[in-house]
């Protein structure tokens, strides 16, 4: 029996969610090991790196702004399709954006405004095993939906990929991205009620690269120099099909985490690299749909992060080893110049990730690694015009395994509770009691990260009650940047600051752990006109 605890590769002590014990016990109790694929068994480098295709404009047509200027259109299909996950493998069915995973990259300038028709050709029923329980994944729904959100995106609500917004199989839906903000990685991915998780898991996703100017100006290895790696877990059969696993309820087939036991790079389980002996710059994301990365180099290589989810670091922050969640990106430049002829593997602690294969050959290299990247002025707290207190909660049945997740107590359909007013800030204080440490992601903002603070979960659960055990610890250097997913730490509060700007609207906010979002973890937001 694989129960949710052993899935975890995270440590935990007794669960402190809460006990809901008139619902049915739930068990996760899936065989996944007869059922799967041991990729240690694959032999590995031997695959090359694969780098997404770069997405081209079908046309130009007049922008919804302004009808005197034209504005680059592109159409996406997401397609079924079958793809070589590894030499020694049949192809995996898959669904993905122009047949890819990872769909082609986005490479957009800030303030430069795009059309995408985001368009559905997949079959009507799901590959992978749909929970009819779940909010807005009833029976009485279409099996197969999508509606395609840009992460990280400030976006106008109607173009943001509104969970409930999905189309069905031969639909589509435009999007109008005004990318009036700082350079950063983005990414666009599925985020359709109820199903996001097998979406996604499924292949939907791709990455969405914003540059500008000041970004231009610093030098930063960039063409061939310059490589996204998306990284994710899966499980596969024996026969390397992607395998989703259950529960042992058939109609209630949900499982709280899903971690795989196979690793993937840009679509490939591990790839190698051949690279000049020089500065790359690699555009990491965090693409799982549970797993936590901590990243390093086997033989203890230091790096430097240069950026995080909303785009540049104020200073490159020398590491040898970093922690990644769902939903995140982190920016890095490696300089191989001391490693010539050797090869490198990046591992994620025990995992194996890929391989780099550093050239033998001394090169020119005219790219640069400044000591400052940008001014990053922190919001002061007395800017906030009001704080809220939001926890994280967990309901588990009678042997403790986890059945709801909730963000402050609401379900989905309740209404709205979360209403800033456009323009103004706010503090958000996660309030975190489960033993998870949950990727919580807000839509249309960035925002910074105040400080992380240890509590007693015990009386909070109890009394509902916030009585700090420690000091209040400011985020470390390589989080002091402009941020849209935080990791709310287990037993910890965790306080962040956000302006809201933009647009008024609908949005949402939601754990990223995929499992989580689709079972309640996720909640509607409205940014509220100025009055
Ligand atoms: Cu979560």
């Amino acid at each position: 029996m694989i129960t949710r605890r052993k899935f975890l590769h995270r440590t935990g002590l007794a669960t402190t969610a809460l006990l809901m014990d008139h619902l049915p016990p739930f068990a996760q109790s899936a065989p996944v090991k007869a059922l799967t694929l041991d990729s240690n068994t694959l032999a590995k480098f031997v695959d090359p790196l694969p780098i997404p295709p770069i997405a081209k404009p079908d046309r130009y047509q007049p922008s919804p702004l302004d009808p005197s200027v034209k504005i680059p259109y592109f159409r996406l299909a997401m397609q079924p399709f079958e793809m070589k996950v590894h030499r020694d493998l049949k192809p995996a069915r898959m669904w993905g954006f122009a047949s890819g995973f990872p769909g082609p990259t986005f490479d957009v300038r800030s303030g430069q405004e795009i059309l995408v028709e985001w368009v559905n050709q997949l079959p009507a029923k799901h590959f992978l095993p749909v929970d009819h329980n779940l909010a807005g994944a009833g029976a009485d729904q279409p099996e197969v939906r999508t509606v395609v959100h840009l992460h990280g995106g400030k976006v106008p609500p109607e173009s943001d990929g509104y969970p409930e917004d999905w189309i069905v199989p031969g639909k589509s839906a435009l999007c109008h991205y005004p990318n009036n903000q700082d350079a950063a990685m983005l990414w666009y991915h599925d985020h359709a009620m109820g199903i996001n998780r097998l979406n996604i898991y499924a292949g939907l996703m791709g990455v969405y690269l914003l540059r500008d100017d000041a970004e231009d100006a610093l030098r930063l290895p960039n063409g061939k120099y310059e490589i996204p790696l998306v990284i994710s877990d899966r499980f596969l059969t024996p026969e390397g099909q992607l395998y989703y696993p259950v529960s042992d309820k058939p109609n209630a087939p949900w499982v709280p985490e899903v971690f795989g036991d196979t690793m993937i790079v840009n679509g490939k389980i591990f790839p190698f690299l051949d690279v000049d002996a020089r500065k790359y710059r690699f555009r990491v994301l965090n693409a799982s749909n549970a797993r936590f990365y901590h990243l390093s180099f086997a033989n203890g290589a230091t790096f430097s992060q240069i950026g995080t989810d909303q785009g540049l670091l104020p200073a490159p922050v020398s590491l040898k080893a970093l922690m990644i969640a769902p939903g995140e990106r982190v920016d890095l430049v490696v300089d191989f110049s001391g490693h010539r002829g050797e090869e490198m593997i990046l591992k994620n602690d025990a995992f194996v990730m890929m391989q780099f294969r550093v050239s033998r050959d001394k090169v020119d290299d005219a790219s640069l690694l400044p000591a400052t990247l940008r001014p990053v002025q922190k919001i002061p707290e007395s800017q906030a015009v009001k704080t809220r207190m939001l926890s994280l909660d967990e309901y588990v049945n009678r042997v403790a395994e986890p059945i709801l997740m909730l963000l402050n107590g609401t379900y989905w359909h309740q209404p709205i509770t979360e209403n800033p007013v456009l323009d103004t800030t706010e503090i958000w204080t996660l309030i975190n009691p489960t033993d998870d440490s949950h990727p919580i992601h807000l839509h249309l903002v960035r925002f910074q990260i105040l400080d992380r603070r240890r509590f007693e979960t015990s009386s909070y659960m109890s009394k509902r009650e916030v009585k700090f055990t420690g000091e209040a610890e400011l985020p470390d250097a390589s989080e002091a940047g402009w941020k849209d997913t935080v990791r709310a730490q287990p037993g910890m509060v965790t306080r962040i600051i956000v302006h809201f700007e933009g647009y008024a609207g609908r949005y949402v906010w939601h754990c990223h752990i995929l499992e989580h979002e689709d079972n309640e973890m996720m909640r509607p937001y409205q940014v509220l006109a100025k009055p």
